[in-house]
């Protein structure tokens, strides 16, 4: 891929610098991203209709079902150069903020160190309840696994729809979009809230805002520039276009 010139003259210049990540950027680890559509007996649910507290209210085995496999697939992911791409850019950039709306962890897993998690992460585990952390847990495969401390049911510990996101993560998220040189959103379709809005946060504090996604996206107009394709090839190409290696 050709990279403009000016946004490689930008980036070995920009000292600060924000990504926002999607399930897009985790799709060629193999895993799956919420707008594919999903595989075998979870075919007939959309994720929107099972990552909500009224599903686990109403059938929390079905709910805790689906999360035990997704944190299967996770457990067996390994991050892809995109990834790695996002590594060497938070070794290179002084202010780099990792912003990700992913729960798979890859990016710790790749080595980012600073990451932001803004929906919370699918192997951490939690009572419902009162909250305690759960590090282990016994699955009979009837009743969902209950908190060692109280009556509760366990849970991921990941942001339904309708919860609110971590606010301590979410101001961070904030501050980083209105403080940054560069915003890049790599991966996301851009239409969950409130992550989607910080690409507009960046562009009004007259950030240089880029694009990295299979496909065009209701960001894809205001962006400075849309590098369309996989971010696991285009991120990769970006850094050794920018820094040589
Ligand atoms: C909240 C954890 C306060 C769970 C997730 C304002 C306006 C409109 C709606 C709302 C709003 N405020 C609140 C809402 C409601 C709701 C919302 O946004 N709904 C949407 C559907 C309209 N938001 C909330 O409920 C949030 N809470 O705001 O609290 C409140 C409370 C009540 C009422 C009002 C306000 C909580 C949102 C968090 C939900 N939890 N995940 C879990 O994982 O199970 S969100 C979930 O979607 C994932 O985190 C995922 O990351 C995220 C976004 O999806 P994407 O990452 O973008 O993935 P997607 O599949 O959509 O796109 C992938 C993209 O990658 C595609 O474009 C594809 O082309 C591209 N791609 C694919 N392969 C590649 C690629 N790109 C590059 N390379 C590739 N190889
Ligand atoms: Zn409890």
């Amino acid at each position: 891929m050709e990279y403009p010139p000016e946004l490689i003259s930008t980036l070995r210049s920009a000292s600060r610098l924000a990504v926002l990540t999607g399930a897009g950027v985790s799709q060629e680890s193999g895993l799956r991203t919420f707008r594919d559509a999903q595989a075998g007996l979870w075919s007939q649910y959309r994720p929107e209709d099972l990552a909500t507290p009224e599903a686990f209210q109403r059938d929390p085995r079905l709910v805790w079902d689906w999360y035990a496999m997704r944190r299967e697939k996770v457990n067996a992911a390994e991050p892809n150069p995109g990834h790695f791409a996002l590594v060497a850019l938070e070794q290179r950039i002084p202010h780099f903020t990792l912003i990700t709306q992913n729960v798979d962890g890859l990016h710790q897993k790749a080595g980012s160190l600073a990451v932001i998690e803004l929906h919370g992460n699918i192997t951490r585990v939690k009572c419902s309840l009162c909250g305690l952390a759960a590090g282990s847990w016994q699955d009979n495969g009837v009743q969902v696994p209950s908190c060692g401390c109280c009556a509760g049911l366990l849970r991921p510990d990941v942001v339904w729809f309708g919860e609110q996101l971590p606010r301590a993560e979410l101001e961070q998220a904030v501050a980083a979009a209105r403080s940054c040189q560069v915003f890049f959103s790599v991966g996301t379709s851009g239409v969950v809230h409130p992550a989607a809005a910080l690409a507009h946060a960046a562009k009004n504090n007259a950030a240089v805002v880029v694009e990295v996604n299979a496909e065009a996206t209701p960001l894809t107009p205001r962006v400075d520039y849309a590098l369309h394709g996989k971010s696991g090839e285009i991120l990769p190409g970006l850094v050794r276009a920018v820094w040589g290696e």
